[in-house]
């Protein structure tokens, strides 16, 4: 057996009922086949796939908090530092009710790549908790954040481990945390990302994912010929991701007609009204049903189904595992010429296979929604010199990255005689650096 087969066999027989984080493992170590190969002993000797598939900690912990009628609840806390190869621990702390250990650790492994991507001296993490936001008063979601920061705050540190949003993680949450770190440690330092800009957050972190994104796919599609002009682009997800996707679309001259929820989707053939979005989502936290009511060109639908909406670019901006084979295969028939992930390995390992195959433009989350933790970065240098840039500085810089990132991955996709594709440009790229780190600090 192949040295890279073994070391899937073991992480999924090692990971039970971890299958997000399987496959995760299996889409890095199947692109670095084209590396390993080649010199297999050598890797195996130094267990180098096994160092970069164990996480180097993890945190579980207990986090009660007491709702607004009395009532006691207990949720569970998670923090996985991954990898500090290249830096300090970095990346999001997710707020769902389908968080699990599993679900963390994918997202803490592809955030190890995708920091190296960057080009900025960030390590790979992840965090979270099964509590859910939804619903919950201001108060609640206070008393929440408090309890999860008072175990936390033991582990993090403006220079060993700095997260930040994610799904259900917005600016009221990242106030809160960054209110008990504060208080606990005494230390007012850059220990969260995504902090209001009264209290040293960065310009443009709010918008970065997902004006990185359409920077990247602008770039793209520049190299492939075409402009973004009058294109049609399919989102999904209305959150901090999908806002600011579909705003920058816009703004490149493209029209973004979709959005979608965890209950609905709006097809708005006019282009989607990114500043009645924004009020529906970030200021009153309801429905996509009162986007539609508030807008004659839209029609809500129940359940899942932008895929179907024909286009040029697809964007799927939510959550794991949401544009699955079929999808894939309506996005081809109806001519998509272009996939780039905003969220965190939307598309399954099938699907994404089968848009490749088909000669669609495939770009996977590690670079194309890398923009958010590069702003991040870009905000702890801030936090580190104790100034604040202007908007244009971190825009400007953002779209550095984003088309730097393009090109390396594509780089690194032609050296390994793979032109195009981007999954394994990607995962090449992201590795070889963390992995001269790791080889050049020794056995830790
Ligand atoms: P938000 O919480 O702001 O928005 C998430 C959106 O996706 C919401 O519209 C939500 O619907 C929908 N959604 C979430 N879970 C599900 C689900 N299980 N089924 C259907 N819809 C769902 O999160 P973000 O926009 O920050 O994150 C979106 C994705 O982007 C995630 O994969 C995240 O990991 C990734 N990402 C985020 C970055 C960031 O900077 N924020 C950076 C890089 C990647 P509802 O409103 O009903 O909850
Ligand atoms: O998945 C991600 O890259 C994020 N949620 C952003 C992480 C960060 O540290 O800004």
């Amino acid at each position: 057996m192949s040295y890279v087969d073994e070391v899937i066999a073991q992480v999924i027989e090692k990971n039970p009922s971890q299958p997000e984080f399987h496959q995760a493992v299996k889409e890095v170590l199947d692109s670095l086949r084209l590396v390993i190969d080649q010199n297999e002993d050598v890797y195996r000797k130094d267990a180098l796939l096994e160092r970069l598939v164990t996480p180097e900690r993890q945190l579980i912990f207990r986090v009660p908090w007491v709702d607004d009628k009395g009532q006691v609840h207990v949720n569970t806390g998670y923090r996985v530092q991954f990898n500090s190869a290249i830096g300090p621990y970095k990346g999001g702390l997710r707020l769902h009710p389908s968080v699990n250990l599993g679900i963390i650790k994918f997202l803490g492994f592809e955030q190890v790549f995708k920091n190296s991507l960057t080009g900025l001296p960030i390590g790979g993490g992840k965090g979270g908790s099964d509590f859910d936001p939804k619903g919950k008063s201001d108060r609640e979601v206070m008393a929440f954040c408090q309890s999860f920061m008072t175990e936390l705050s033991k582990y993090i540190g403006a220079d060993t481990d700095v997260p930040a949003g994610d799904i259900g993680t917005g600016a009221r949450e990242i106030g809160y945390m960054f209110g008990q770190y504060k208080r606990l440690q005494n230390r007012y330092e850059g220990v969260l990302t995504g902090k209001g800009l009264a209290y040293g957050g960065s310009l443009a972190r709010t918008e970065a994912t997902g004006y990185g994104l359409l920077y990247l796919v602008q770039e793209m599609m520049k190299c492939h010929g075409e402009e973004m002009t009058g294109k049609t682009v399919v989102v999904s997800g209305a959150g901090n991701v999908a806002i600011y996707a579909i705003q920058k679309a816009q703004q490149m001259g493209a029209k973004g007609v979709t959005c979608s929820d965890s209950t609905g989707w709006i097809y708005d053939p006019e282009g989607i009204d990114v500043e009645l979005l924004k009020e529906v989502k970030e200021v009153k936290r309801a429905r996509l049903t009162e986007y539609a009511a508030a807008r004659e060109s839209a029609v809500y639908h129940e359940g899942r189904g932008v895929w179907a909406i024909p286009c040029d670019i697809a964007l799927p901006c939510a959550t794991q595992n949401e544009l699955l084979i079929d999808d894939a295969k309506q996005l081809v028939a109806n001519g998509c010429k272009a996939v780039a992930e905003g969220a965190n390995m939307p598309t399954t390992l099938d699907a994404t296979q089968y848009l490749q195959e088909s000669g669609v433009l495939f770009v996977p989350g590690k670079a194309s929604n890398a923009g958010g933790v590069a702003t991040s970065a870009l905000e702890m240098t801030q936090n580190s010199e104790r100034l604040s840039w202007s908007f244009e500085e971190v825009d400007s810089k953002l779209q550095n990255i984003m088309i730097n990132i393009y090109h390396n991955i594509d780089n690194a996709a032609k050296k390994y005689g793979k032109d195009g594709n981007y999954v394994v440009g990607a995962n090449i790229a992201g590795f070889e650096k963390v992995v001269s780190a790791m080889n050049a600090q020794g056995i830790v």
